[in-house]
């Protein structure tokens, strides 16, 4: 099938060698990106990245949905919205959480996880994980700036997983 000989190949090779992931072909590709209100400075700079790749992938502006949520714990659901939908091919969330004085970061960076991958799963909706776990500001300013912004990754994920799941399903 096209799913163990086409793309799904190309990704493990690109995995595993220096195939660019630019040359995946976004062209028509549909990515909602769900953002959090909560951090929205930083979120900004990974959902600009996250955009700057989708752009590299030829993903076409009019084909990217973009909407806020205030925290990340509201992310599974809104996924969950966003995929059953049936408007997207794939889902970046973005969004960061910063470890304070209390529990509270490992419950909600626990639930977040799994949520997204049960939302994933139950909906055969790629949902990239883009949220940052970090103990200090300078952490997340160290992940989502310069050479080295996740955001951009999670684009270039988003796609991919959009074209293997458009090939599997
Ligand atoms: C309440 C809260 C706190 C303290 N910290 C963060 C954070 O660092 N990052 C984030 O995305 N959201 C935070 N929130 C908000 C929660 O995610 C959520 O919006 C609220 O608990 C309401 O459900």
């Amino acid at each position: 099938t096209s799913f163990s000989t086409g793309t799904y190949s190309t990704a493990r090779r690109a995995a595993e060698s220096e195939v660019s992931f630019g040359d995946l072909d976004g062209s028509d590709i549909r990515i909602g990106i769900i953002r959090t209100r909560w951090n929205e400075e930083h979120v900004k700079n990974l959902v600009d990245g996250c955009r700057k790749a989708l752009k590299e992938c030829n993903v076409k502006d009019e084909n990217i949905f973009e909407t806020t949520v205030p925290g990340s714990y509201e992310l599974p659901l809104a996924a969950r919205f966003l995929a059953l939908s049936g408007t997207v091919d794939a889902i970046v969330t973005a969004g960061v959480l910063i470890k304070g004085e209390t529990l509270h970061f490992e419950y909600i960076s626990e639930a977040v996880s799994s949520g997204l991958m049960s939302v994933q799963l139950q909906t055969q909706t790629p949902i990239v994980y883009g949220v940052l776990n970090c103990l200090t500001e300078d952490q997340v300013k160290a992940r989502s700036t310069g050479d080295n912004n996740h955001g951009e990754d999670w684009g270039k994920t988003a796609v991919e997983m959009a074209v293997l799941r458009n090939e599997a399903l």
